[in-house]
């Protein structure tokens, strides 16, 4: 089962649907087999260093960035079904011409964690997509919906195989690219995440920052009270593989808002709501510390929020403990 036939199969099921969402889709997946190829010729090519730019994170843009969001870039508009993108790469949202533009919108990081490019880390592409209000009249407002909202996400893993996860709605599945076939195969059909996991995930070098709710779960994973065992710590420090990872171990993936980031790190549009509703779709959650993560309403395209996402039970304990907090406050 390729992923072509299986989102014909999907869009069978919507006889409304006239093939634009399939059509997005298999640009998308063209996209990341490019990217795919890319990286993995990286070393070869000298494609790693940077590439002089910086872009609205302020990080030095490495050949591959760019590489990588013009490929993005020029796939989706010429897919002729996209109305607006939004990338991590660009300070500002891209208006397709009308003559090009489609009814969806796709917002998406082009080749998230690329600092660890030089490693050989893991790093991938993530993406969510949602339908325009009005496409004669497209509006920043499109892009600037709840995460709920979304008809589909995903992310792509460049790694030791090339892995694309994603979720239109209904579940989520895991399809690895086939170089001889050119071909993303079926590989993990309705991936379910277990309820509650053994693992922990986050950056402990910003413990010092951290608020009291924050401490007090990562403490009680290293600590825990009810004689179970202590979790164990994985990190890698590239949101997909942490995500990945958790998705089919289960645990849970912590990007906290601390002292010196108030929001936390990671993006709304292109980093939590893509994570988020895959991890609502197989079967977990996904909170910010206030509120359900895809509830929440960008104002801005690059807004940052903090993210507490994996097994179901996992993010319950720290919804609880933020809970007490607002209680005691
Ligand atoms: P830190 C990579 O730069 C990234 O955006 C995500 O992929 C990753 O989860 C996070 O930042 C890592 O941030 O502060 O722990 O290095």
């Amino acid at each position: 089962m390729t992923i072509t036939r299986f989102v014909l199969n999907e869009q069978s099921k919507r006889p409304e649907s006239r093939g634009d969402f399939t059509i997005l889709l298999s640009h998308i997946v063209l996209g990341c087999k490019f990217v795919c190829s890319a990286v993995n010729k990286a070393g070869l090519a000298k494609l790693i260093g940077l590439a002089g730019e910086t872009n609205i994170q302020g990080e030095e843009q490495k050949k591959l960035d760019v590489l990588s969001n013009d490929v993005f870039i020029k796939a989706l508009i010429s897919s002729g079904r996209t109305c607006i993108l939004v990338s991590e790469e660009d300070e500002e949202a891209t208006f397709v011409e009308p003559s090009l533009r489609g009814k969806y919108c796709v917002v998406f990081d082009p080749l998230d964690g690329s600092s660890n490019i030089d490693c050989g880390v893991s790093i991938g592409t993530i993406f969510g997509i949602y339908m325009v209000k009005d496409n004669h009249a497209p509006t920043l407002d499109d892009v600037l919906q709840p995460g709920k909202n979304m008809l589909a996400a995903g992310y792509c893993m460049y790694g030791s195989s090339c892995t694309l996860v994603l979720s239109t709605g209904s579940g989520v599945n895991g399809f690895t690219l086939d170089p001889s076939l050119g071909e993303f195969i079926l590989t993990h059909p309705d991936i379910k995440i277990p309820k509650k996991g053994k693992i922990y995930s986050v950056n402990e070098g910003n413990a010092k920052n951290w608020d009291g709710p924050t401490t007090k779960y990562v403490e009680k994973c290293k600590f825990p009270t009810d004689g179970s065992s202590p979790k164990s710590l994985r990190y890698i420090g590239s949101m997909v593989a942490d995500v990945h990872r958790t998705l089919l171990y289960g645990g849970i993936f912590l990007y906290p808002a601390d002292k010196k980031s108030p929001n936390g790190k990671l993006r709304v549009l292109y980093e939590v709501f893509p994570m988020s509703f895959l991890m609502e779709q197989a079967g977990g959650q996904s909170f910010t510390g206030k509120q359900r993560a895809l509830d929440l309403i960008p104002t801005k395209i690059h807004e940052r929020s903090p993210i507490f996402l994996g097994s179901y039970d996992d993010v319950e304990e720290i919804k609880a403990l933020y809970a007490a907090e607002q209680k005691n406050a």
